[in-house]
């Protein structure tokens, strides 16, 4: 077993050379590094910073160097998992040696794939940030093939090495001597990963030492988000599809009339197209899930004033394919804004959005926007829905916000002559009057041109031309305040209950060269 534990730390040493080979030339990303992101998420955000105070540039090289170790380790065990397998399947030692190995190294490749990425926040393949791990699926794949390939020709090396396999009855000598040789070759192996964590840390520090460009003007958010990176959240880990020819909407509860619909007399209604902003009550300040649509239906008022509301009634509950069901007052119910859509952009609405109809409505975070609607229910009493039921917010009215997109890092730049600043401001169906952004951290604040916004329910963009006096350290922050001209608070919250407040910042390094 020690020998397939050290087979597996050499087959990782391959791995490991492999994956820096590819984070030098493609800068992708590496296991390690996405792994000390998920840790550095983890653990409190104080205990972090105090961590960096002491450690200095240190933590975060330990970390990958710690990270890589650990890698190693689990490279060592997966090993001797391997060569139990192997004893207890023959098969894998025979015929199908070669297909069983290429199955390892696919598995382990998706582990890391699924584990890493989703666990580091940024999805499955759903990559839309900053650094591409994208460049990094392929090289993953190749380094656990890597893995799997050295591994299986040094287990069958040994499995083959005569005289070796059955160990006569050590002698006590012997037993330490094989400590010690097992405590040498274990260090030998921590001292190789240690190595290949350096490197890929010194690979991760070289990339800004060229500094980052000043993004161009062309870098700002647009104003209609399209639907491929249109953010999406359900509970459920798979949508529900929905058969558009069985589905029915059905309106019910306190009206006079209860109404069920097909998808075809829901599309005869009178439709009426808008521009919205949709934001997920989650989104942590500078956050991305939000996004702007054209969505075309029918407004909730029209069905429901068919089936005729009855005076006692107060809220509406809607209801959904997947289980899920939240309420907006009879007041919100009628508003003109409120609508049952089924475009979004132009296009009917894609699945993970809510196909066939979904719920918008204004100025209430994303939560109340019911996506595959099958019920709506008038009743008389304060229902509480999926979220409400978990401690959100059930006003869920949207805080006004503001966010920095051009400079979309923090981190250090060429020192430009006219630097651009831009990003989007929102604040519900109330909008926004004003943006002002800071480069000094607050201390001064200067005023941000506003482009007209699509509709009285969406974000708008604003820009700001900053002359940056020289190199420095910049903290850029944004602020912003509603149509009725209240300022947007700097007291920063947690989403839960009732989404995050504070000012979004940005720190940049300038520098000449
Ligand atoms: N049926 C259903 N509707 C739902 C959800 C859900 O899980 N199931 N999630 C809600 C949440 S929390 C948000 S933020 C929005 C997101 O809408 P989107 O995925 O179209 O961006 O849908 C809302 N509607
Ligand atoms: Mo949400």
């Amino acid at each position: 077993m020690k020998r397939a534990f050290y087979a597996g730390l050499l087959a990782s040493g391959a791995a490991g050379a492999i994956m820096l080979a590819f984070r030098l030339g493609t800068a992708g990303i590496t296991v390690p590094e996405v792994l000390v992101d998920v840790v550095t998420r983890m653990i409190p955000l104080r205990l972090f910073s105090d961590a960096v105070d002491i450690l200095g540039p240190w933590a975060k090289r330990l970390l990958v160097v710690a990270a890589t170790i650990a890698l190693f380790l689990a490279g060592g065990l997966v090993a001797i998992g391997w060569r139990r397998l192997r004893e207890h399947w023959p098969a894998l030692r025979d015929n199908l040696q070669w297909p069983s190995t290429v199955l390892l190294g696919l598995v382990l490749w998706l582990l890391a794939v699924v584990i890493v990425l989703s666990a580091s926040g940024r999805g499955l393949f759903d990559l839309g940030l900053n650094m591409s791990p994208v460049a990094a699926v392929p090289a993953w794949l190749v380094s656990s093939l890597a893995y799997s390939l050295t591994l299986t020709a040094l287990i069958r090396k040994s499995e083959l090495a005569p005289g070796k396999a059955p160990a006569t009855a050590p002698e006590v000598s012997a037993g330490r001597r094989t400590f010690l040789k097992a405590a040498g070759w274990t260090a030998v192996g921590v001292v190789a990963a240690a190595a290949v964590g350096a490197a890929i840390w010194r690979a991760v520090s070289r990339l800004p030492a060229g500094l980052l460009p000043w993004p161009a003007e062309s870098g700002m958010t647009s104003e209609v988000t399209p639907i491929e990176t249109f953010f999406t959240v359900s509970k459920g880990f798979v949508d529900p599809r929905v058969d558009a020819t069985t589905w029915k909407l059905e309106v019910k509860g306190l009206v006079e009339q209860p109404l069920s619909f097909n998808y075809q007399q829901i599309r005869d209604l009178p439709a009426v197209s808008q521009y919205l902003t949709l934001e997920c009550i989650s989104n942590s300040v500078g956050g991305d899930l939000m996004g702007t649509a054209l969505w075309k239906g029918v407004r909730l008022q029209e069905l429901l004033s068919r089936a005729g509301v009855r005076p006692t009634a107060r809220k509406v509950v809607l209801r959904a394919f997947d289980g899920y069901s939240d309420s907006i007052t009879v007041a919100k119910a009628m508003e003109q804004g409120t609508l049952l859509a089924y475009e979004m952009n132009g296009v009917p609405l894609p699945g993970k959005h809510g196909f066939p109809a979904r719920l918008l409505v204004p100025d209430i975070y994303g939560m109340k926007n019911v996506k595959w609607l099958t019920g709506i229910e008038v009743v008389d009493y304060d229902y509480q829905g999926y979220w409400q039921e978990r401690g959100w917010s059930d006003t869920a009215r949207i805080q006004t916000m503001s966010r920095i997109d051009v400079p979309p890092l923090s981190g250090d730049y060429r020192v430009p002559e006219k630097a651009t600043l831009s990003g989007v401001a929102f604040a519900g169906e109330r909008g926004t009057s004003r943006v002002e952004v800071s480069t000094d951290d607050g201390n001064t604040w200067s005023r941000a041109s506003i482009k007209e916004s699509l509709s009285q329910y969406t974000w708008v963009l604003w820009v700001y031309d900053w002359r940056p006096p020289g190199e420095g350290t910049y903290t850029l922050a944004v602020r912003a305040a509603d149509g009725t001209g209240e300022a947007q608070t700097d007291v920063e919250t947690d989403s839960l209950p009732d989404g995050a407040t504070g000012y979004h910042r940005v720190v940049v390094k300038l520098k000449a060269e």
